[in-house]
Order: structure tokens, then C-alpha cells, then sequence
């Protein structure tokens, strides 16, 4: 048996990439046996006889392994057995000062940062980090913790462990960073709702319950998914100005809100916010994905006021052109002060049909903090990451965003493409988002399944990113032999509401008869937009290892008794 110590995934990677063929694996041991032997170690791999990785372990926590003799991916959490280490002295280990670990910035020299009291070398780590490559050389030579203590998902038990494989010293004591004195960026958050199911506490990033969510056709705020990606701003009104900025001439003007709304018309869009990363719970099934385990609540359907964004351009002279863009700035910043931005094509903003608005209200009433107070963008039909909350500044550029949000992430890959060999240049940024349907009621979560006279009512959204309508949703109850219409309840065509500007959601509904001695069904939906575009059948074939654009067939099995 042929055992490796691991130093970082790259072994699953080998494996993934075999996945397809069936091997015999020439050691039979149980999965118990991998499991024990394995747990709590560095990791171990086991190849076949032509040298193929047929089962792998990483780190203390996740393992890969087979059953039978077939290549089945488990993960195995170990999580609860493990505690941190950072803080915990090493005495196998040497003890570096401060100074010494700032002199370890590039691959010659090795990558080093430090985190508690561990150092850890992660040079060979750089390119599989899932917040790019910049946001990780930012902590080179230097302590991780004042960004990990705004990006607080890097303290999930998972990535210390595998941090803790990279670990090769300890701090010199008096030479750790302190982040006692440094505040708490999460120490002035608004208050939430506490029935929303919260997938990260800081930043604050929660959903509502999806039967909830289909209640009202128009989403009450308090139930209105909240996505973000640092502490929230607390602005002044008295104090708040936007900037508004074209690169190409240099013009730059400021707005106060009231000058906003003095100088500009009045007006309004229902539409939907949907994050890119939403249904991505759904994806994890296939094969796991980075990024917060949503499920389909990820959206929200609400009416939004402001001033239209091409009026603004208009007024400062801008004309629309195929190549530019906007460039859209919040005032939430990250430790190193660069605030979060996206960027949206010039030609969507222009457009009137695009009604791209700066939106200052929300269902009548002012933006809450959470959503963005006192101003943000809404770009309808587009994905939510370009909604720019807490507006602070406007730029039109012939470039996109530079930021890590534009460059580096809401972008989706081939299945075959993974961490090891992603190159996020060579995608677009997802901007319209594609068709997609949900069963938001009843869920798995439900606790009661009301059965009325011999029918349960299956209820649900759908919606199509550039302003496509709804103009179907098929359900079937019988994996797919017969399909059944949903009846819908959507906006009609009017005055702002017409073809390519369908940006609201449809609700849909439909009864499904169930049996007396019925004990289980199964429920399958999916939508079909005015392209005649529909949902894939199955997330296996549009995977992508961020878990964005999830938009495959909703299936929801229920207990019935
Ligand atoms: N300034 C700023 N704008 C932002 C974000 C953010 O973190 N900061 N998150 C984006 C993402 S990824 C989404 S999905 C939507 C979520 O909007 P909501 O919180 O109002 O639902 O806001 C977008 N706008
Ligand atoms: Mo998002």
C-alpha cells in the first residue's frame, strides 16, 4: 500500500479527474477502516496498481473514499473532533520573530503568514484559494488575523485544519497581532429577523424560510434575503454624497440624496434581486462547491424607487456605447480600505428599457441598512452581486471593475474545470441570469404537510434574468412521465411591464392529488422563459466550482406521513 502525506488537496484533485472510470480497488478495506485509520492524521491517498489514486484522504477532516468497488465521493466531516490550533504552541516547531516571517513574501523565499501564534508557510496554497490570489498575497509576510476577523468564514473548522497542515513555526509571543484593540467591525450591525436561517453571521448573509418566501407576491423587507460581503456601513445622511466620475474626460461631480431627488424624476421598478449563488445548496449534491450553502431563497421580489440611472448619465453628458462600463462602488470597505465593487455594461444602464434605477426606497419605505441605506443600484434582470448597496461612487470606464467581486468571482466554468486549474480571466462576469424555478412550498423543513381533499398545493417562483417573461412552468409528480401545468400569478404587460422587461418573478401554484395510503411524492419543476429557454434537468452537467447560475430542475421529495 502505497500511503502519502499530504500536503493540500491536490491528490482529490487526481481523483476527481479519474472519476469516471470504475476501478478495482486492490486493497479492500472498509470505509470504517479508511475512516479510523485516517482520521486525525496528515492525510493518505491509495493508488491502484497502474499508480491512479483510487481513494484519498485529506487533512483531519475531510476524507474521500470508496465503497465497494465503486468511485463514490463521501465526505466525511470529522469537524467536532478538532480544535484549533493557532493558538497553541508547537514544540516539534521552530520560533520565528515577526520580522523574520515579514522577509517570506514570494515563492523564492516561500509565502508565510502567521495566524495566533502559528506561522504557516502556504506558497503552495496561493493558487488554490478561492478569494483570489490578490485578496491571499495581501496577508503575505504578515498576520492573517485582522482580515480573517472580517472575513470571518476563514474560522470555520474546516479551513484551520487545513491551515494547520501548512503550519512550520510558532510566533515569538509578544510579537502577535493584536485584534483586541483593533474593534469589532461587526460591533454595529442593524438588528435581523430572527426567523431568517443565517448561513454566515459576519458578514451577516441570511435567507428566509422558502415557504415563507411565497406568500407574498411582493417580499415584505423583514423577509428579504440579506447578502453581504463586509460590515455593514453606518451612514450619516447629513454627511452622504455620491461621486459620479467619467474616466474619459475627467468630469467628476458629487450629489447629496436631496440633490438626487430634486434633479431627477421620480420612478419606479418591481424587480427581482437574486443572488448568483442561489439554489447552490442544491449544486453541493453532485460534487462539493465553495461558497455559502444557500437554498432557494436566495432572492426576493420587491418594489423598488428611485431615479433612473441614464438620467443621471444623461445630465453629465454621458452617451451609451458598446464598450464601456459602469462601475458601481459601495461604501463598505474591506481591511485594506478598498470598498466592495462590480461593474455592469454601459449600454444596460442607457437603456430606458433596462430601468436601471438608484433606488433610494424599498416597497414605499426608505432603504434599510441591510439593503443598502441610503442608496444603491438596481440593475433588473441582472445578478445581485451588481446591485450595489450603500452606492458611494459611480464611474464610467472603458474597463470593468477591477475588483476581486468582478474579476474573480460570480463566474461560472465547465464541470471539468476545478481550483487546481481555474483561470477566472477566461470567463465573463455573469451579468443576466438565466432561467430558473423553484418549490418553495411544501419543503423538507415543513413540519406539517396540509393534504386537502384528497390535494396537496405545491407553490413556487420563477424567473428569468434580461427581462425574459415566464411564460410556462411544467411540474410533475411522476418523475417526469406526465407534466402538469402550473397555474401563474405574474405582472401583466403595461405601461413599464412588456416584452425584455419582465424583470418581477412569477409565483406559481399547483394542486397534486395524493393517494389515502400515499407515503411519500416527489415533486419536480422547471420554467420556461419567452427565449423558449429552460432549466437543465440535472445540476450534474452544469456543476461549476463556484455553485453559481444553479438553476436545474426543482425537486422536493415529501414524507407524507
Ligand atoms: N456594497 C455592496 N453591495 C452589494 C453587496 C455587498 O456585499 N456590498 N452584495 C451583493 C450581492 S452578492 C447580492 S446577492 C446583493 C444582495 O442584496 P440584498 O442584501 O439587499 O438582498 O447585493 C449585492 N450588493
Ligand atoms: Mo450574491
Amino acid at each position: 500500500m502505497n500511503r502519502h502525506i499530504l500536503s493540500s488537496s491536490l491528490c482529490i484533485r487526481s481523483f476527481l479527474g479519474n472519476r469516471n472510470k470504475i476501478y478495482r480497488p486492490l486493497y479492500t478495506l472498509s470505509t470504517r477502516n479508511y475512516y479510523n485509520k485516517y482520521n486525525n492524521t496528515n492525510g493518505g491517498s491509495f493508488r491502484d496498481s497502474s499508480n491512479k489514486y483510487i481513494a484519498a484522504i485529506i487533512g483531519v477532516g475531510v476524507c474521500y473514499y470508496l465503497i465497494e468497488d465503486r468511485l463514490i465521493l463521501k465526505q466525511v466531516d470529522c469537524a467536532k473532533k478538532f480544535e484549533p490550533q493557532h493558538e497553541k504552541p508547537r514544540r516539534d516547531l521552530p520560533t520565528y520573530s515577526a520580522e523574520e516571517v515579514s522577509k517570506h513574501t514570494n515563492r523564492e523565499s516561500g509565502i508565510w503568514v502567521t495566524y495566533g501564534i502559528g506561522v504557516y508557510d502556504i506558497t503552495n496554497f496561493i493558487s488554490e484559494h478561492p478569494g483570489s490570489k490578490r485578496n491571499i498575497m495581501i496577508g503575505a509576510g504578515a498576520a492573517v488575523d485582522p482580515f480573517w476577523h472580517v472575513y470571518q468564514f476563514h474560522k470555520e473548522a474546516k479551513i484551520l485544519k487545513l491551515l494547520e497542515e501548512f503550519r512550520i513555526g510558532n510566533l515569538k509571543p509578544e510579537d502577535r497581532t493584536s485584534i483586541d484593540n483593533q474593534g469589532n467591525p461587526y460591533s454595529n450591525e442593524p438588528e435581523r429577523n430572527p426567523e431568517f436561517i443565517v448561513r454566515l453571521e459576519q458578514p451577516y448573509n441570511a435567507e428566509p424560510p422558502l415557504s415563507k418566501l411565497v406568500e407574498n407576491f411582493i417580499t415584505p423587507v423583514e423577509l428579504f434575503y440579506v447578502r453581504n460581503h463586509l460590515p455593514v456601513p453606518n451612514i450619516d445622511i447629513k454627511e452622504y454624497e455620491l461621486e459620479v466620475e467619467i474616466e474619459s474626460t475627467g468630469k467628476t461631480k458629487t450629489f447629496s440624496l436631496n440633490d438626487l431627488k430634486k434633479k431627477f424624476e421620480k420612478t419606479g421598478v418591481v424587480a427581482v434581486v437574486m443572488c448568483g449563488g442561489n439554489r447552490r445548496s442544491e449544486m453541493n449534491g453532485v460534487k462539493e462547491v465553495r461558497g455559502l450553502a444557500w437554498s432557494g431563497a436566495a432572492c426576493g421580489n420587491a418594489v423598488w424607487t428611485g431615479i433612473r440611472l441614464c438620467d443621471l448619465l444623461s445630465a453629465m453628458g454621458v452617451k451609451s456605447d458598446e464598450s464601456s462600463h459602469v462601475i458601481l462602488e459601495g461604501y463598505d470597505r474591506d481591511p485594506t480600505y478598498t470598498p466592495y465593487a462590480t461593474s455592469i455594461p454601459l449600454s444596460k444602464a442607457m437603456d430606458p428599457r433596462g430601468d436601471v434605477i438608484l433606488a433610494y426606497e424599498m416597497n414605499g419605505e426608505p432603504l434599510t441598512r441591510d439593503h443598502g441605506f441610503p442608496l444603491r443600484c438596481i440593475v433588473p434582470g441582472v445578478v445581485g452581486a451588481r446591485n450595489v448597496k450603500w452606492l458611494g461612487k459611480i464611474t464610467i470606464s472603458k474597463n470593468e471593475a477591477e475588483s476581486h467581486w468582478q474579476q474573480g468571482d460570480y463566474k461560472a466554468f465547465s464541470p471539468s474545470t476545478d481550483w487546481d486549474n481555474v483561470d477566472f480571466k477566461t470567463a465573463p462576469a455573469i451579468q443576466n441570469m438565466p432561467v430558473t424555478s423553484a418549490i418553495c412550498s411544501p419543503n423538507p423543513n415543513d413540519h406539517e404537510i396540509k393534504i386537502v381533499d384528497g390535494f396537496m398545493e405545491v407553490k413556487g417562483y420563477a424567473y428569468s434574468g434580461g427581462g425574459n417573461k415566464i411564460i410556462r412552468v411544467d411540474v410533475t409528480y411522476d418523475q417526469g412521465k406526465t407534466w402538469h401545468i402550473a397555474d401563474l400569478q405574474q405582472l401583466s404587460d403595461g405601461e413599464n411591464v412588456s416584452a425584455g422587461r419582465h424583470y418581477a418573478w412569477t409565483l406559481w401554484t399547483i394542486r397534486v392529488p395524493i393517494e389515502k395510503d400515499q407515503k411519500y411524492v416527489e415533486v419536480w419543476s422547471k420554467a420556461v422563459d419567452s427565449n423558449y429557454n429552460c432549466q437543465p434537468e440535472t445540476f450534474k452537467n452544469t456543476w461549476n466550482l463556484r455553485g453559481v447560475v444553479a438553476n436545474a430542475y426543482s425537486r422536493v421529495g415529501v414524507n407524507l406521513i
